[in-house]
């Protein structure tokens, strides 16, 4: 069976679990807390298993371990191609493919946690600061998505297509995290229509975070 190491609360965890919910792949999961005991992602434990320090990470069965949200999603997508989550010819494989980019490769690096630890403990940055930081690539990230979304003909429920794409996982996760912080998504249609419809769908609500007991 596959193993996920994940956290609840982490986004990169939550775009995997959605995919696994979707194609209805079963596997065990193992929590990192990123937070206690200083984050027990930095143990020596797991920085044997993914050497980042950072979750996900997926265990095959053959015991290959695959890290990184976008690397773990293409894996899945190959080893069980239905229902795909990513359109294997045509334009819109790569358009998902760019959206999964601006978002998991520009806006989500910069916003990690120990980004932000790191501007705390290294530049005396305060609260309000951070938040600044943080909101600021929120909306770039948003805006950019926001405006190939809306330079696109298709203009559906999803990002790209009739159905459900990585881009479509790629942006709810990242909606979960902005309204963590207060951050409302209302002013960018397109990015609003495709939460609307997603988070009403089984899968998203079976990989939604909920804090273990
Ligand atoms: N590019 C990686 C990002 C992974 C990542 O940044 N995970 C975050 C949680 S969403 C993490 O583990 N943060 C721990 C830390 O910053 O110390 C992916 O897509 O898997």
């Amino acid at each position: 069976m596959l193993k996920l190491y994940d956290y609840w609360r982490s986004t990169a965890s939550f775009r995997v679990r959605m995919a696994l919910a979707y194609k209805f792949i079963p596997y065990e999961a193992e929590s990192i807390h990123l937070v206690k005991n200083g984050g027990e992602q930095h143990s020596e434990k797991y920085a044997k298993i993914n050497s980042s320090e950072l979750v996900p990470t997926l265990v095959l069965p053959s015991g290959d371990h695959i890290s990184q949200s976008l690397a773990i999603m293409t894996y899945l997508e190959d080893a069980y191609p239905e229902p795909s989550l990513l359109p294997s010819i045509g334009i819109e494989k790569y358009r998902a493919l760019d959206i999964a980019g601006i978002i998991g490769s520009d806006l989500h690096p910069l916003n990690n946690l120990r980004v932000l630890q790191f501007l705390q403990s290294e530049f005396d940055v305060d609260d309000q600061q951070k938040m600044k930081w943080y909101t600021h690539w929120v909306k770039k990230g948003f805006e950019a998505v926001e405006a190939k979304l809306q330079h696109w003909p298709q203009k559906g429920d999803y990002a790209v297509g009739d159905d459900i794409t990585i881009a479509d996982i790629f942006i709810v996760a990242q909606i979960y995290n902005a309204e963590r912080f207060n951050i409302p998504v209302c002013e960018y249609k397109r990015i609003q229509t495709i939460y609307d419809t997603c988070k009403e769908q089984a899968w998203y609500q079976k990989a939604y975070p909920q804090e273990p007991s």
